[in-house]
């Protein structure tokens, strides 16, 4: 049977009710600007738009070109079309309010729009990864404030993968769907439905050249991994670490395993190194929606209260009973030195 494209996808889901005319909107919009995107990417060198920027964005991150661009591509994709009430973005300091003179719709985006660029001038898979909330009852003109939502009131996640092939993975509470893109048609076309992430894994994904400034229950946990079929672990383990959580995730999506960027000592005061509102969230509801779990190592990420649009949180996810045991790892030793 030939694949069903997006569109159809979404217009069955909004006749079975399970979404409304503006998320299914939205949802194409989004789409179509992470289309744009793909094809400014597939250009490389030729495109003119890689290398830096000579600017930098409110994480103190030299920006890419191409960071500035995928920015842009979902400010003017996102502003005119009714569905949003404003946007939130890695690349700005505050919420972006939809302009007066476009229509105002009852949902908020918060995205990254080219997450891992530091990939793109060595040609590494990239992605961009978005989250959708309501906005709160009665506000018309939201601020930074009224995006402080935890990830359990996500309505919508989802993430671009500009790799070999260019691919769309959604959810909308119903199970995660991977669309790839078909360049000839210029639409994604559903390619997985209902994707499903082992419960068990021999893989783990984490930037071991940082392992001196974990905490001591990630050490051991790893270690342990490490210590294969003669430790406690009783199997040999596999690592891969592309530092592009889109590729790393997709991966984990796919096949299954564990992604974990830690708590440690340069990133502690932070918080973390990977952020919560755009990044942890989106991808951990797609990722429970898939049969896996998310954490912030001590507690489900998607229970998080937000203090901050562009906090940052120790992840832990992926296979479920995977995520649990490093989880425990880090509660048994809190217990004990407590
Ligand atoms: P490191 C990319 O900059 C990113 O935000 C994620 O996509 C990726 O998983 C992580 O940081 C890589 O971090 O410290 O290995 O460069």
């Amino acid at each position: 049977m030939k694949p069903i494209s997006l569109t159809r996808f979404l217009i069955e889901e909004q006749h079975a009710g399970f979404i409304n005319a503006d998320l299914r909107l939205l949802i194409e919009v989004v789409a179509r600007a992470c289309k744009t995107i793909s094809t400014a990417i597939s250009k490389g060198e030729l495109g003119g738009v890689l290398g830096g920027a000579g600017t930098g964005n409110i994480q103190g991150e030299a920006q890419q070109k191409l960071d500035v661009l995928s920015n842009e591509i979902f400010l003017e994709a996102n502003e005119w079309g009714g569905h949003l009430a404003g946007l939130a973005s890695e690349e700005m300091e505050h919420s972006h309010p939809i302009p007066n003179a476009y229509p105002k719709g009852n949902y908020l985006l918060l995205f990254d729009p080219l997450d891992g660029s530091s990939n793109i001038d060595v040609n590494i898979t990239v992605g961009t990864i978005f989250s959708v909330l309501r906005c709160p009852d009665g506000i018309t003109e939201p601020e930074d404030e009224h995006f402080l939502q935890p990830g359990s009131a996500q309505v919508c996640a989802g993430y671009a993968s500009y790799g070999p092939s260019t691919m769309l993975v959604l959810t909308t509470g119903r199970g995660t769907h991977g669309f790839t893109l078909d360049r000839e048609q210029g639409s994604f076309v559903m390619t997985k439905r209902d994707m499903k992430i082992p419960d068990e894994t021999k893989e783990f994904s984490v930037n071991s050249s940082n392992q001196r400034f974990w905490e001591t229950p990630m050490q051991t946990y790893v270690d342990d991994m490490l210590k294969g079929k003669e430790g406690p672990r009783g199997r040999d383990f596999n690592m891969r670490w592309i530092a592009s959580m889109v590729a790393d995730v997709h991966r984990i999506m796919t096949r299954g395993g564990i992604f974990s960027y830690p708590l440690d000592s340069k990133c502690r005061d932070k918080g973390g190194k990977l952020r919560l509102m755009y990044e942890a969230n989106p991808m951990s509801f797609l990722i429970e929606q898939a049969g896996g779990a998310a954490s912030t190592g001590r507690m489900r990420m998607m229970d998080v209260q937000p203090t901050g649009l562009h906090q940052r949180v120790p992840v832990f996810m992926g296979s479920k009973t995977e995520v649990e045991t490093a989880v425990k790892y880090h509660l048994e030793f809190d217990a004990k030195n407590a």
